[in-house]
């Protein structure tokens, strides 16, 4: 695992490439079958009631949403009213290889970008624990993400992620603030029509 803090907060890891083409292929074909269950939705900003660009869908126990009321994990699909469907076994192994202290993930978000979404600066701090890391991976389209420190004010850096790459947030980066610039459209032949997949493992609540 290469060590992207430099400067920044420590526990910013990068495993580029930690899923080779047949393996994003694999993944993504268990992500498609989660998303004919579980179809991604477009979720709005509390208050403002103003959408998002990327759109959501979940896999796991616990899903993150955000409606006009707030952002909140809850076990049912906000349209569907189903159950999240389960998270794919070659996710909880990715969770296990990296962070094999850690109790399983209980979340998977799924962000899709189209060509024009992203994802301005925030903290993912809706979990009622930060112990555990927040493993990312990103299939599709190569976009450029940025990190920056513990308040909004902290300089930020930017890194390129493409397609089987795996970032891990633990420590003090697990609360950095971070986001997504652009897509660059046309960089992966992964996603048939293009554009970027994102999956986050999180743990939501303190092990039993
Ligand atoms: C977490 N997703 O879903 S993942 C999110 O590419 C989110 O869709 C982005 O931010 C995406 O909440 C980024 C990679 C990432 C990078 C830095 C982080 C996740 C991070 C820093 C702290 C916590
Ligand atoms: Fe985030």
């Amino acid at each position: 695992m290469k060590d992207l803090s430099l400067n920044g907060p420590s526990g910013l890891g990068y495993l580029p490439g930690y899923f080779d083409r047949d393996a994003q292929e694999a993944l993504l074909a268990e992500i498609r079958a989660v998303v004919a269950r579980a179809p991604f939705y477009r979720p709005v900003m509390p208050r403002t009631g103003k959408p998002f660009t990327v759109r959501m869908s979940n896999c796991g126990p616990l899903g993150w949403v955000s409606d006009i009321n707030g952002y909140r994990y809850q076990p049912l699909h906000p349209d569907t009213g189903l159950p999240w469907p389960a998270l794919p076994a070659r996710l909880t192994a990715l969770w296990r290889d990296i962070a094999p202290q850690a109790p399983d993930p209980e979340a998977c978000l799924i962000n899709y970008y189209e060509e024009s979404a992203r994802m301005g600066l925030h903290q993912d701090r809706d979990e009622e624990t930060f112990e555990a890391p927040v493993i990312s991976v990103s299939l599709g389209d190569t976009a450029t993400f940025r990190v920056g420190g513990l308040t909004r004010k902290d300089p930020t850096k930017s890194f390129r992620l493409q397609s089987g790459d795996v970032v891990v947030l633990a420590g003090e980066a697990r609360l950095a603030f971070h986001g997504i610039d652009r897509v660059l459209t046309g960089t992966s032949t992964l996603l048939k029509n293009g554009g970027r997949i994102n999956l986050t493992l999180r743990r939501v609540t303190h092990p039993a």
